[in-house]
């Protein structure tokens, strides 16, 4: 069926927008939204009929779970190498809830802390390598040392002889989810193995061949009961401890990122002398400013009326999540980096959105915000104070046809001491 519509209100985009999406993923909702107009738009993606929305007030619709579903809604793609299938962001009501309580609960400011000071340490333990290099590429160099310090934290066993191997599964899952061709094929070989890795290690733990601590993604997630009493299977387990894992190297994008914001916006850049507010200010800036997770997915459970349009059920919808971020109704100067907006407190739940809107604990926001928050904040201590270092000549700019995006050197770093 076909969206009732109203041309002005409702304009259709392009018949199928699959790759003008895969080309420009962090542009192109914005770039249709300014021919037609307004902030929403149809199209298709991968020949799916598809509502594109960006917008605070679009994105408070599109967290309203009595209009959407989950359910299947992200590209298949996307399912078979960065999420899974079966796990917390593909599910709704009840189920969801209970789900979602699971992953709140492993996050205790306490718990987000004591990763922040693994990830510390193992950086700190790291620096005198780097200081032998003659370069280092920095989005690569983080990575053994937050799938480490999260494998660790989880009560996850990471063998020597493993690192390297799961190290590099863990970052082919959302650094080459979105690729065309050979690296996304990569990408679900790396589900395959990390989800066969992490059922034996929940049989393990089930079995008490292994024992992690009480409080450990592991421990939790092996005794988690979905709400009809049963253990999850050892693939949906092994879903969900990815979905700790993964994303927390998947940080390794944001701090590659705060590093170019560093280098490249030294006048609202903090220095060592900076208190903890400033560099939490600098922090969510770089978070708004910077394009990383580009849209997320729903689809309608019923059919419905917003601003005067009528949606069918299941249609799928598309939330860009950089464009809300970068929104001029929202922002002031949104392409200005400017640290102090977030001087202001009060924003709403669905301005600041790169990791979702609305409520952690009852919707579909990422629960892992705080892990982001303080990984960065350390990073950019780190960076200013426990370390220095200078950026040769090298590529800066900003690859936006790749997701993630990342600068085209990736960082590469000189010259590094331990500081004084
Ligand atoms: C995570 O691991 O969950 C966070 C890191 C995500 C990186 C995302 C890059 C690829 C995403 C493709 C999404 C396409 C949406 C239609």
């Amino acid at each position: 069926r076909s969206i009732k519509q109203s041309e002005e209100l409702i304009p259709r985009g392009p018949f199928d927008s699959t790759l003008h999406f895969l080309r420009r993923p962090y542009d192109f909702v914005n770039t249709v939204c300014s021919r037609t107009g307004g902030n929403m738009f149809e199209t298709r993606l991968l020949l799916r009929r598809t509502v594109c929305l960006r917008g605070e007030a679009a994105a408070e619709m599109f967290y309203d779970k009595a209009r959407m579903s989950r359910d299947g809604a992200m590209p298949e793609p996307v399912r078979a190498t960065l999420t899974g299938k079966g796990g917390v962001q593909g599910l709704d009501g009840e189920r969801h809830l209970r789900r979602k309580e699971m992953f709140v609960s492993l996050l205790t400011q306490e718990r987000v802390e004591a990763l922040g000071e693994k990830f510390e340490k193992m950086w700190l333990a790291q620096l005198p390598a780097w200081t032998r290099e003659s370069q280092v590429i920095f989005y690569e160099a983080l990575h053994p040392i937050l799938a480490e310090a999260v494998c660790d934290w989880a009560g996850v066993p990471l063998p020597a002889e493993e690192r390297i191997k799961r190290t590099r599964d863990l970052v082919l899952l959302f650094d080459r989810a979105a690729a065309l061709g050979l690296g996304h094929f990569r990408a679900r070989r790396a589900r395959s193995r990390s989800e066969a890795w992490l059922a034996r290690v929940i049989k393990d733990a089930r079995d008490r061949r292994l024992v992690p601590p009480a409080e450990s993604a592991l421990a939790v997630i092996a005794a988690h009961r979905d709400e009809d009493g049963a253990l999850l299977s050892p693939r949906i387990a092994a879903v969900e401890l990815l979905n700790v894992l993964r994303p927390t190297v998947a940080t390794s994008v944001y701090i590659t990122l705060l590093a170019h914001a560093l280098h490249s916006f030294p006048d609202v850049a903090p220095t060592p002398a900076s208190d903890r507010s400033e560099l939490g200010r600098f922090v969510q800036e770089v978070r708004r400013f910077y394009p990383f997770f580009p849209a997320v997915a729903a689809r309608s459970r019923k059919d419905f009326r917003w601003r005067n349009v009528r949606f069918p059920a299941g249609r799928r919808f598309l939330l860009d999540l950089h464009a809300t971020n970068t929104d001029p109704h929202l922002w002031n100067e949104p392409e200005i980096v400017n640290p102090d907006r977030f001087r202001k407190e009060d924003f709403s739940a669905f301005a600041l959105i790169p990791q979702g809107g609305g409520d952690v604990s009852k919707n579909h926001r990422c629960p892992g915000e705080t892990v982001v928050l303080e990984v960065m904040e350390r990073s950019l201590r780190m960076l200013l104070c426990e370390m220095e270092y200078r950026l040769p000549a090298q590529d800066l700019r900003i690859d936006r046809s790749r997701m993630p995006a990342l600068p085209g050197s990736k960082i590469i770093l000189e010259d590094i001491r331990r500081s004084e």
